[in-house]
């Protein structure tokens, strides 16, 4: 298969690891081998988000979708697999249209045809594009309202002024009417950092996965074994961080650009914040979206949003 590196991946790299502290992107998680890790960390004991959010779901299903009305067309940007619109496509009944889009064509035309042949009586418009630049409509002739759903807690992945932004434009660049998201909320530091940090290592092999894409894409020599994953939580800001500790004093090559660490240096590779309701209500707030209805579990773990524009 046709190795194709995205262009500006070098770009990011170099930028990233020649600021202090040195930080990457985590999108650029998701190669091939990064994708099947995360695929196994959403099964891990310890990573109770999926699973959580899916019982949400699923429990809840009747309600929700009394609540959003089948007279929409459903839009989910980042769609991936399609696992969780399922659910929700199964409680919608009589939903007429359901727009998946996502990064990259192929994989989401091939998850929507295995779509279709379950929901032969729902229109799926698959959409390439980035949502993070911008939210495409397919050209389809249809003025029912759309309904934003966005699950898995991606929003946590962003800054919360980024993610303000992002739920802004969700409303302008689609005229949406409805919001439901998936939120991961606030809960003790113990079930978070476990959450970032299992015992069976998966985390750490994700974390780690990044360099390796580095050295096979950049030309770079990152010894792996001299880098250690690393998750906190970090109380004052509301979020799991993780990063990747050097652990000796040593120099990486990167395109033939030299890099130093020292021993114990981190970079910081990702941010997962976490929300209270009333927390995760105000900035939506900020971005239009109001009148909040949450569903959560019995313990609280995770939340999901219904919004209204
Ligand atoms: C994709 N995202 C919501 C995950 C999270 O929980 O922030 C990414 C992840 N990173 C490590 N584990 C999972």
């Amino acid at each position: 298969m046709l190795d194709r590196t995205d262009p500006t991946f070098r770009e990011s790299v170099l930028k990233g690891l020649a600021k202090d502290p040195k930080v990457l992107e985590p999108k650029w998680f998701y190669d091939a081998a990064g994708s099947a890790l995360f695929d196994e960390i959403c099964e891990l004991p310890e990573y109770y988000p999926t699973r959580t959010e899916k019982s949400i779901l699923e429990e809840r299903a009747a309600e929700i979708a009394s609540e959003l009305g089948n007279d929409v067309i459903l839009y989910e940007p980042g769609a991936g697999s399609l696992q969780k619109a399922r659910i929700l496509l199964e409680a919608l009944e009589g939903l007429a249209r359901f727009i998946p889009s996502d990064i990259s064509a192929a994989h989401l035309e091939a998850a929507a045809s295995d779509l279709r042949k379950a929901f032969p009586d729902i229109a799926i418009d698959p959409v390439a594009c980035d949502f993070t630049k911008h939210l495409e409509m397919p050209a389809i002739a249809d003025d029912r309202p759309v309904t934003i759903f966005f699950p898995g807690s991606t929003i946590g992945n962003f800054e919360p002024g980024q993610a303000e932004n992002l739920l802004r434009r969700f409303r302008k660049e689609t005229g949406a009417r409805q919001l439901l998201i998936g939120v991961d909320l606030v809960k003790d530091r113990e079930t978070l950092v476990a959450a970032y940090d299992d015992a069976a290592g998966v985390t750490a092999a994700f974390n780690l996965n990044l360099l390796k894409r580095i050295n096979r894409e950049l030309e770079a020599d990152f010894a792996l074994h001299q880098f250690q994953h690393h998750a906190l939580f970090n109380e004052s800001r509301s979020r799991i961080e993780m990063h990747l500790e050097s652990l000796c004093e040593q120099s990486v090559s990167i395109s033939g650009e030299r890099f130093d660490f020292r021993d114990g240096e981190r970079i910081h590779t990702e941010n997962s914040y976490k929300y209270t309701p009333e927390r995760f209500a105000s900035l939506a707030g900020k971005a239009g979206w109001v009148k909040p209805h949450l569903w959560t579990d019995q313990n609280r773990l995770f939340g999901v949003f219904l919004f209204q524009s």
